[in-house]
């Protein structure tokens, strides 16, 4: 089958950003180009159980690969400062919008539960303008790797820089570093893309389908800002990674080649025993009635000691380094098949499926650790081993307690939909996106907190229990992230009928034991064996979540209450209108 490239009658143009005014990075005595000026960012509480600093959005100067790119920050850094407390501690960020004209700014603390009118979105605030400032104030009530972004042009203005990490530690963290469950050391790895055309970050906020259906993927590679920068590592010692996944679009599939990652954490805080991601899992296959017809094998569609990142998601890893001093290991970007699509004529049709290279693209190596002299442990970890449990404690199940709501189910359920519809007038194809939940678009972002609620939101009160289907009804994955409230996913759903009508690589096919799945009658269901809070989470194609989640009042302040955004973390898809809301009730 020959694949052509679209036509180009279907304006597959980049719209560039607007040249503003150029600030030339600085230069040193000996021409080397100089690096953008970053704020001071500082505790200004003397309360220990408070952090509080000033912040700035404004344009920075990045170099990158040698070459200045203009983008936007959080202080002037790419990324922006980390803010690390403990549990419970209070943060306070005033934060000033020193942006270009045409970027009204919110911050959203992506994971943060229980502080609606801190949340930072569209329906919880008016947009600062250029030139305001707005304080934000809310206490962490949950150990894990968190982040915050702007919530209003979010795809553009994330994509352009405006990202940086927020780590809420255990109060364990210390002892199990001194029992030598965790290793000592840890680093924050921010994981980015961008591309540039002419030293400006290119637009993303463009009208083409098949762009806004993929999702921009940027060309660059970035850990913390930089293209491959190289990282120490002890001999000896393991490392502690809390990666966060900050790019628009793109899905990574992390491989340290002849090392596994060990998962520890993440989300929801420490895991109660170290893992490993990847493989297959065993799954059921159930008739339309229900009933249990057999058992089938899943691939997971990454292997065994890889981690995958989609947009927005976290995780806190291990890796124990091989080899000797000043060896090198690489960290790696490898490619995964998240359904991204591709278009091509089958005779007189415009046919769209499966991208002929999903999940085979080249590899790209996006770090490098370098093996220096450690501090002489022999710092062991394995799947299986204790974490929280080393401590006596576990992650545990929700308190179900309280009104149990059911959103599963085909009337109940949330379901992510896409579609486009592909048309031909005269000689020239044209097509259109609608990405949308439950068959609606919706903006929030045009009318600010007075916009009608979504037609299709939830509605429910503080306390209440939710088991939540959310059912993508589409052949691309989608990373779901809810706000306010962390859940504990606890199945997975293959909707194996509804791939019929979806042309595909049959991916799944070879490791599946039994037949293919497409034009099969049933569900495949698989289950999590292990206990863990979310907020964002990778629905594959087809497939539904079934989360658990209870709408805790968490400060006891009333802060559960509100209106919560929920949506495609693929900004594109998010803006394009799949996103809708909770509204929970005091
Ligand atoms: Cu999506």
């Amino acid at each position: 089958m020959t694949r052509h490239p679209p036509p180009s009658s279907l304006a597959l143009m980049l719209l560039l950003a607007c040249p503003g005014k150029e600030e030339p990075p600085g230069t040193t005595d000996s021409g080397e180009i100089t690096g953008p000026t970053i704020d001071v960012f500082e505790d200004i509480n003397p309360d220990p159980n408070i952090f509080e600093a000033n912040l700035t959005a404004r344009e920075t100067t990045l170099i990158l690969g040698g070459e200045p790119i203009k983008m936007l920050s959080y202080g002037g850094g790419i990324p922006g400062p980390e803010i690390r407390v403990a549990q419970g501690d209070k943060v306070i960020i005033h934060l000033k919008n020193e942006l270009p004209e045409g970027f009204p700014t919110t911050l959203h603390w992506h994971g943060i539960e229980g502080s609606n009118a801190m949340d930072g979105t569209p329906v919880t605030q008016t947009p600062i303008a250029v030139g305001d400032s707005f304080t934000y104030e809310f206490i962490a009530p949950r150990p894990g790797v968190f982040w915050y972004h702007p919530h209003i042009r979010g795809g553009q203005t994330t994509f352009s820089g405006l990202y940086a990490p927020l780590i809420v530690e255990d109060p364990d963290e210390g002892k199990l570093v001194e029992m030598g469950i965790l290793p000592a050391d840890r680093q924050t790895l921010v994981l980015s893309d961008v591309s540039t055309y002419e030293g400006e970050v290119i637009s993303v906020e463009i009208d083409n389908a098949m762009e806004i259906m993929n999702g921009t993927e940027g060309e660059l590679l970035m850990v913390n800002g930089q293209l491959n920068p190289t990282l120490e590592v002890g001999q000896g010692d393991g490392v502690r990674l809390q990666l966060l996944n900050s790019s628009i679009t793109r899905f990574y599939r992390l491989k340290v080649p002849g090392h596994k990652l060990i998962r520890i954490g993440g989300e929801g805080g420490l895991l109660d025993k170290a893992r490993h991601e990847g493989g297959s899992v065993r799954a059921t296959i159930k008739n339309l009635d229900g009933d249990l017809i057999g058992e089938r094998t899943v691939s997971l569609r990454h292997d065994k000691g890889e981690i995958v990142l989609g947009p927005a998601e976290r995780a806190d890893v291990v890796l124990i380094p091989k080899g000797d001093i000043g060896e090198t290991i690489q960290l790696r970007w490898e490619d995964y098949a998240r359904g991204r699509h591709g278009m091509w004529m089958e005779g007189e049709e415009m046919v769209m499926g499966d991208a002929e290279d999903d999940g085979t693209r080249p590899g790209i190596q996006i770090a490098t650790f370098e093996v220096v002299a450690g501090t002489g442990s022999d710092y062991r970890l394995s799947a299986g081993d204790p974490i929280l449990e080393a401590v006596g404690r576990s992650v545990g199940q929700i308190d179900t307690s309280g009104t149990t709501v059911d959103f599963t189910g085909e009337a109940q359920s949330t379901k992510l939909q896409g579609a486009m519809p592909m048309w031909k007038e005269g000689d020239t194809w044209l097509m259109d996106t609608e990405m949308t939940i439950d068959g609606v678009e919706w903006h929030p972002e045009k009318t600010g907190p007075t916009q009608p609620e979504a037609p299709s939101a939830k509605h429910a009160s503080v306390g209440d229990v939710l088991v939540w289907e959310v059912h993508n009804t589409t052949s691309m994955a989608h990373p779901w992230h809810l706000h306010g409230f962390s859940y504990q996913p606890l199945e997975f759903i293959r909707h194996d009928g509804e791939h019929e009508e979806h042309k595909r690589k049959d991916v799944d096919a070879a490791v599946d034991t039994g037949s293919p799945w497409i034009d099969e009658e049933t569900t495949t269901h698989w289950t999590l064996d292990y206990d863990e809070f979310e907020d964002t989470t990778l629905i594959p194609p087809h497939t539904s979540l079934i989360y658990r989640v209870k709408l805790e009042d968490v400060n006891g302040d009333g802060g559960a209450a509100g209106r919560w955004l929920k949506h495609c973390h693929i900004f594109q898809h998010g803006e394009d209108g799949m996103m809708s809301e909770l509204i929970v009730s005091p």
